[in-house]
């Protein structure tokens, strides 16, 4: 008998679950997450590993598409440093270094060239030991850089293996900006997610506007280490005051009002380090915490915090390094309970529903 009931009850919860399924195809739980920020914020690495904790398989061509760009982001981030060393007047005294750095400096990219030869990957593994090119990474708040520029210049030695497959953490590092507008889709039980990620420098904020009707959620994502860091766009701009800018016009938004609205403060690693060596009133001159990363932090998100008008919206903050899934897999929790409590009548009631149908008609 007990063997009966737990049957029909497995049944019950599978009706349940295929009807709230259905009732999400059909718009109803349905929930479109926005991800927004300022260009290397971290939008599509969060969707990385969203990708990877809901088991969303890289195939073959997408590995190839990743190598092919560490690759690229390697000899990008090495020509960086060169370029910026002319511009900051350092002078490279070792004449072998000279010699790289101008074999580096002329090589680009063929169209169909997808890997950097060995010879160019051995020049950038010596470069990036020189001490004159170590001065102007110390000097790297002076100028734009990619932040995973060191990770990519010590594991070029496996970049540069014949069969080199890239790694999960390779695949979390590389640089590809977006354009446009991708979208990633995924089912946890009856909800049916869509992660909408944009492009976030500012010539592709004109698409935003795009994806601003029904949204679930918002997930805003700031680069921390940003406060001692200038835009790509534009090198005379820091990139938190841009993004704190670009957070008062996005939570303001009537069409926000009601949005429940998550501040991802990003990068948490490299700020860790960087708060060490440079003092946050850099960025907000008031600022007299010192280094202490706990006060810093607080700091920063109630200079977010302040940027909302209304009285009555909740921040939802998080400090996390979207370069570690255990990060994004607790900060996404967080979103998804708080999700399912909002919408927790609808949820109800659909159940509530299919009990009632069940009752009214008896199974034979
Ligand atoms: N060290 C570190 N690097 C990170 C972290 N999160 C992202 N990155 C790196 O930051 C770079 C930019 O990240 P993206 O996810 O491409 O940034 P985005 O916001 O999508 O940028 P756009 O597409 O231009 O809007 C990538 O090279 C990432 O590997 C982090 O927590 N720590
Ligand atoms: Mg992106």
């Amino acid at each position: 008998m007990g063997c009966t009931v737990s049957k029909e009850q497995n049944e019950q919860n599978n009706q349940v679950d295929t009807y709230l399924r259905q009732a999400g195809k059909d718009a109803m739980l349905d929930f479109r997450v926005l991800l927004l920020g300022a260009g290397e914020s971290g939008k599509s690495t969060v969707v990385k590993q969203l990708k990877s904790i809901y088991k969303i398989t890289v195939d073959d061509a997408e590995l190839q598409s990743y190598a092919a760009n560490i690759h690229k982001n390697t000899v990008l981030c090495m020509q960086v440093l060169l370029e910026a060393g002319e511009t900051l007047n350092i002078e490279l005294s070792n004449p072998e270094t000279k010699k790289r750095a101008n074999t580096v400096r002329s090589f680009q990219f063929e169209q169909d060239t997808k890997q950097m030869p060995v010879s160019i990957g051995l020049d950038i593994e010596e470069l990036w030991k020189d001490q004159d090119i170590q001065s102007v990474w110390e000097r790297r708040s002076e100028f734009w850089f990619l932040d995973a520029t060191p990770y990519y210049f010590e594991n070029i030695q496996r970049f540069l293996e014949d069969d080199f497959r890239p790694t999960e953490e390779d695949c979390i590092m590389t640089r590809v900006r977006t354009t446009g507008i991708s979208v990633t889709e995924f089912d946890e039980g009856p909800v049916h997610f869509r992660v909408v990620d944009v492009g976030g420098q500012r010539n592709e904020r004109k698409k935003w506007i795009h994806c601003f009707d029904d949204v679930k959620a918002l997930l805003f994502v700031v680069n921390l280490a940003g406060y001692d860091q200038v835009m790509f766009e534009d090198p005379t701009q820091n990139r938190m005051q841009e993004s704190l800018t670009l957070f008062g016009q996005i939570c303001n938004n009537p069409i926000f009002a009601e949005t429940p609205t998550f501040l991802m403060l990003n990068k948490k690693d490299l700020f860790e380090q960087m708060i060490q060596k440079t003092d946050l009133s850099k960025c907000f001159p008031e600022y007299k915490g010192g280094a202490d990363t706990k006060v810093a932090l607080e700091y920063i998100k109630n200079q977010f915090q302040s940027k909302i008008q209304t009285s009555n919206k909740t921040l939802h903050t998080s400090y996390i390094a979207a370069r570690y899934k255990k990060d994004i897999k607790f900060t996404w929790d967080e979103v998804k309970n708080e999700l399912l409590e909002e919408n927790k009548k609808i949820l109800l009631k659909a159940t509530r529903d299919i009990k009632k149908k069940n009752t009214s008609s008896p199974s034979k």
